[in-house]
């Protein structure tokens, strides 16, 4: 193992890569796991098409593919010519090998004490009802059907029920505004939209209901609504168009033949606002994406038939649909579902619930570990979380301090984590270690997974060894985007234009380190560019929450007369140290230290709270506009829009 810290101290960029503490996976972890050998790299890279064509062949189809790949740059087909059914792969199958009684969802609602234990029978069954449901409301194979759903297993049938029948479904997370709805059902023409009367969050009634029919309002495409009850609170029921699920569901058939899809056919859209722009409908197909989502499940977490997996995200998110609804179905798994926030009623609910329930694989966001962080470790040594055996984080890059925060407070110095990088357009994980195998590094989401080929690239597309550059991907993959939804072009110009149609490119900046280590470090939008240094936003936040007193920072570049740009870092102390001139003065000269003077921070401004997307990533762009005193960009995917507004009014006081 090659040592950074040797490299020249004026080369500031690099310079937070000295992040040399390395995890072997330890030896009772390595005793047990699935995949030991690192011959399955090379095994993969040999022959790609080959390598996926295996783990497509541990699903059932009805009938076998013609040809594995079909790729005409930027389209590609996979498995084409093969039939299969992701409900059939993610049900039936299970059943007909006795695994009808094993538990497939353990739901907890955000009441404490209220749960529901559901085993694959009781999910096959519901599914299949709620498939004649659709039916019968007028849904058809390729039908485009809405979902608006808290986080109740309906939101799981619901999806699977239109995947039995060949729908597409469109999942809008549970938390956007009546305008994000409404544009994302006019977008994709949805028929019908499944929602519920309400949600809980923290304690009160999210009216789901109500924020659906101020959307459909303007969404002439919409034919019927099927309403699920959750809350029970009073809705309006439009006579003709809206229709209790619980009704419907008394007098559905039991049985709902699974439509054989074309390997090929879409199985759903998605939108991705991302931190810029208006929304994308990202396409996902049927073959593809099941055969990496299951097959990555199972690797990246060592997924066990004994395993209890929990994934905190909302089936509203990419990570809802790859890693509860598909992966760990289709690999019958049995898993928790969790409706509420990790702070109801208290701060230790997740650690209650990983107790209760003997959770064994826990897979969250960054964003969720430096709240935990910023509480205090207290709360989780309330609680017994000896059954975890391995972690997992999705969303963001995560800074060393927080990785080891996680790793010594939650995982007690004993489970891997694997931080896994992808995206909604890339289907399922691409980068992160396989945790037998790979030795991880604090913050590095280490390597490609096999038969993935990444690259880190110039503008110009040539190949970068060793430093920072352009994340690409470099060879098509199974679970990769089919386009955007009614938007060819923008598929075209967004993500296969900078190398002319060669190469994928996320939008991601990211480094390599002399052991070949990839480091995230986010999107390229948001590097900046300090007397023709560029610093990734991701190493100056790195440096300052490696600072004891601080919890959380966003940093952005604020233009500057002298050297183009100047650093601006919102910060979050962790509760109980004060902001002042004094602390402002210490993470300044912190940051000089940890990476050089380059990077000191020209401001700070101390915050309680930052703007994030609903998903948890931080909208940079809205905090430059905040900096750089403009009007605020687009704010409708934006979690809490009261948090800008008050940041806006204390950055202009402080000046
Ligand atoms: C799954 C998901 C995708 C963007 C992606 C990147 C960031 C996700 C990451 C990560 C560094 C990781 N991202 N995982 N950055 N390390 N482990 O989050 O999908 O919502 O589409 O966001 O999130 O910037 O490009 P999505």
């Amino acid at each position: 193992m090659s040592d950074h810290t040797k490299q020249g101290s004026k080369d500031t960029v690099k310079a937070l890569l000295v992040e040399n503490r390395v995890f072997p996976p330890r030896a009772e972890f390595k005793g047990q796991v699935d995949i030991k050998d690192a011959a399955i790299y090379a095994e993969a890279a040999k022959d790609r098409e080959a390598f996926w064509a295996g783990c497509a062949a541990k699903l059932d189809w009805f009938k076998k593919w013609d040809t594995v790949l079909e790729w005409e740059a930027p389209f590609a087909k996979w498995f084409v010519g093969g039939k299969l059914n992701a409900s059939y792969n993610c049900l039936d199958r299970h059943i007909k090998n006795g695994l009808g009684q094993k538990t497939a969802i353990i739901w907890e609602a955000e009441s404490e004490g209220e749960q529901r234990i559901l085993s694959y029978d009781d999910v096959y069954t519901a599914v299949n009802k709620m498939a004649n449901c659709l039916k019968t409301l007028g849904v058809a194979k390729g039908d485009r059907v809405a979902i608006y759903m808290p986080m109740v297993p309906e939101a799981a049938f619901a999806m699977l029920a239109c995947a039995r029948i060949g729908a597409i479904h469109n999942v809008v997370f549970g938390g956007f505004s009546v305008d994000s709805l409404r544009d994302r059902i006019n977008d994709a023409q949805a028929k019908l939209l499944i929602t519920a009367d309400g949600g809980f969050r923290r304690g009160k009634i999210v009216p789901l209901k109500e924020t659906s029919d101020k959307a459909v309002a303007e969404c002439p495409s919409i034919e019927k609504l099927l309403v699920i009850q959750r809350t029970k609170s009073d809705v309006n029921m439009k006579e003709g168009r809206d229709h209790w699920y619980h009704d419907m569901m008394e007098k559905a058939d039991e049985f709902c033949e699974p439509e054989p899809m074309d390997a090929e056919d879409i199985l759903f859209i998605l939108y991705t606002s991302g931190t810029t722009g208006k929304p994308k409908g990202i396409i996902h197909t049927t073959g593809g994406y099941l055969t990496q989502a299951t097959a990555t499940t199972k690797w990246v977490f060592d997924l066990k038939s004994e395993d209890i997996f929990w994934c905190t995200a909302d089936v509203g998110w990419v990570t809802g649909h790859s890693y509860i609804v598909y992966g760990p179905m289709a690999n019958a798994a049995t898993q928790v579902m969790y409706e509420g926030t990790p702070d109801f009623p208290e701060r230790d609910r997740f650690w209650k619930i990983i107790e209760k329930n003997k959770v064994s694989i826990f897979y969250t966001a960054p964003t969720a570990i430096r709240a935990f962080m910023k509480w205090g470790e207290e709360w989780v040594n309330k609680c017994d979380v000896s059954s975890l055996r391995l972690l997992g984080t999705v969303g963001e890059p995560i800074n060393p301090e927080a990785w080891i925060w996680y790793h010594k407070h939650i995982g007690k110095e004993k489970c891997p984590i694997v931080d896994t990088w992808w995206q909604t357009e890339t289907g399922s994980i691409l980068i992160s270690p396989l945790p037998g195998v790979i030795d991880t590094k604090p913050g590095s989401a280490t390597k490609p997974l096999p038969g993935i080929e990444a690259k880190i690239l110039t503008e110009e597309g040539s190949e970068v060894e060793k430093g920072g550059g352009y994340l690409s991907i470099t060879s098509p993959w199974p679970s990769m985007l089919r386009g955007i939804w009614g938007d060819e072009q923008r598929y075209k110009d967004t993500y296969w234009s900078k190398w002319e149609g060669k190469s994928y490119f996320p939008g991601d900046g990211a480094k390599k380190d002399p052991d070949g280590y990839f480091w995230l470090l986010g999107r390229v939008d948001d590097v900046m560019n300090v007397a023709g240094h560029n610093i990734g936003t991701m190493e100056v936040e790195s440096a300052l929450v490696d600072h004891p007193t601080v919890a959380e920072s966003a940093v952005v570049g604020i233009s500057d007369e002298l050297k183009g740009q100047a650093i601006a870092a919102f910060v979050i102390l962790k509760e109980g140290n004060e902001p002042g001139k004094e602390e402002e003065d210490t993470l300044k000269q912190h940051v000089a230290n940890k990476i050089g003077a380059i990077a000191r921070p020209k401001k700070i401004i101390f915050t309680a709270e930052l703007p994030k997307t609903r998903s948890g990533k931080i909208m940079r762009r809205l905090l430059r506009d905040i900096a750089e005193g403009r009007a605020l960009g687009d704010v409708t995917t934006l979690a809490d829009a009261s948090i800008v507004e008050s940041l806006k009014t204390k950055y202009s006081e402080e000046g």
